[in-house]
């Protein structure tokens, strides 16, 4: 997407807008079987294995997408090792550490940022390694930043090399390396194996998928929207909405899918587009507030691995993943509608996703 510019000038080659965001969300898939199969050399996850295998609790800790990250991560943690996790924001740890650390004992830390720098998650950080003795793996899409240099271990990640301001491939990749560690912690061969299938069937449901979100979004306007999941995929509903936010400087909201019906529905009309994100463990609870909604007017986009005639009937586009995968296995794809629904709805309002207003790559604080 990139073209010469008119002015002649010799190799200078002027970037579309939202060019990289594009080529850096296509490339997920891509990108994931680089981390797999990094995360799949021996010995790779001794040392982290080493720090966490004993924790009663593990705290995850990030900013912004960041802290995305760490919802979904600790619901997937839970899940897959049957030990207590909590997300916490990094800011919350540094300005209400009692209560954060409240009746904790035996706890381990993941300190999660694509840049390494972010200044909370460093103070965070360093903060739980050496005022409480907390020791933390830092999760970064980059080598040799202040993050690692604080924290005791680091999950040997590809560095993701993102151009663009917001987080697309290093979110679903850390989410995905968090979710290999836990299954290499808890023994859970099958969901390494399902991890390490994911990124082939990821690359079809992309394939699949963009054509048809550029066409929805091309074809409709939306004044805001809300994006909605349960469990696990909570963490994405919200990532959802802050790419929506970040990418198209659109009003965008998030909730536990069931939550919405209480106060947040009154919002709902067709110029207000609501993510669904359905789970199969949730899935009946979540199709009835799905079609409650469409009953009230509202435009629907819904995410599933599969879907039922329920969900068909009331969603104004479905996309199916239909993978082959246990539940948690599928996590990362979910975003990929979300994402994908920010870029275009930005370029379509003559916005650069790459350069989002207001944002920098990184929020580091003047101490700093
Ligand atoms: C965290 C973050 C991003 C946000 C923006 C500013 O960065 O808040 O989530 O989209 O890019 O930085 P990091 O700690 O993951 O580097």
């Amino acid at each position: 997407m990139s073209e010469k510019r008119g002015d002649g000038a010799s190799s200078q080659s002027v970037v579309a807008p939202g060019a990289h965001s594009l080529a850096e969300i296509l490339s997920q898939p891509q990108f994931w079987a680089r981390c797999v199969e990094a995360l799949q050399r021996p010995g790779s996850l001794d040392l982290q294995c080493q720090y966490l295998h004993d924790a009663k609790e593990v705290m995850f800790i990030g900013c912004g997408s960041s802290y995305y990250i760490a919802l979904a991560a600790a619901a997937s943690w839970k899940m897959i090792t049957g030990r207590r996790a909590q997300a916490i924001a990094a800011s919350e740890l540094l300005l209400y550490p009692d209560l954060v650390l409240a009746g904790s004992s035996g706890v381990a830390a993941v300190a999660i940022s694509r840049s390494g720098r972010t200044s909370e998650t460093v103070r965070a950080a360093e903060f739980l390694e050496r005022d409480k003795n907390i020791r933390t793996l830092a999760v970064t899409g980059t080598t040799s930043q202040a993050l690692d240099q604080v924290s005791s271990s680091t999950l040997g990640l590809p560095t993701c090399e993102e151009q663009s301001t917001v987080m697309t491939r290093s979110f679903t990749a850390m989410l995905l390396g968090l979710q290999y560690l836990a299954a290499k912690l808890a023994g859970d061969d099958a969901l390494i194996a399902a991890l390490t299938r994911l990124p082939k069937l990821a690359g079809a449901a992309m394939d699949a998928l963009h054509p048809r979100i550029r066409e929805f979004v091309g074809s409709r306007k939306f004044d805001d929207y809300v994006c909605l999941g349960q469990g696990p995929f909570y963490g994405l509903a919200c990532e959802t909405a802050l790419k929506l936010t970040e990418m198209s400087v659109s009003y965008a909201q998030s909730f536990h899918t069931l939550e919405f019906r209480h106060g947040p529905k009154s919002i709902v009309g067709p110029e207000t587009l609501l993510f669904f994100l359905l789970s199969e463990q949730g899935y009946d609870a979540e199709c009835d507030v799905l079609e409650e909604m469409k009953s009230l007017g509202a435009t629907t986009l819904t995410i599933a691995n599969r879907a039922d005639e329920r969900a068909r009937e009331a969603s104004d586009l479905l996309i199916e993943l239909s993978f082959e995968l246990p539940e948690l296995a599928r996590l990362a794809a979910y975003v990929f509608a979300g994402q994908l629904a920010g870029l275009y709805t930005g370029m379509k309002k003559g916005l650069d996703p790459d350069n989002p207003r207001n944002l920098s790559r990184v929020v580091i604080l003047d101490e700093d």
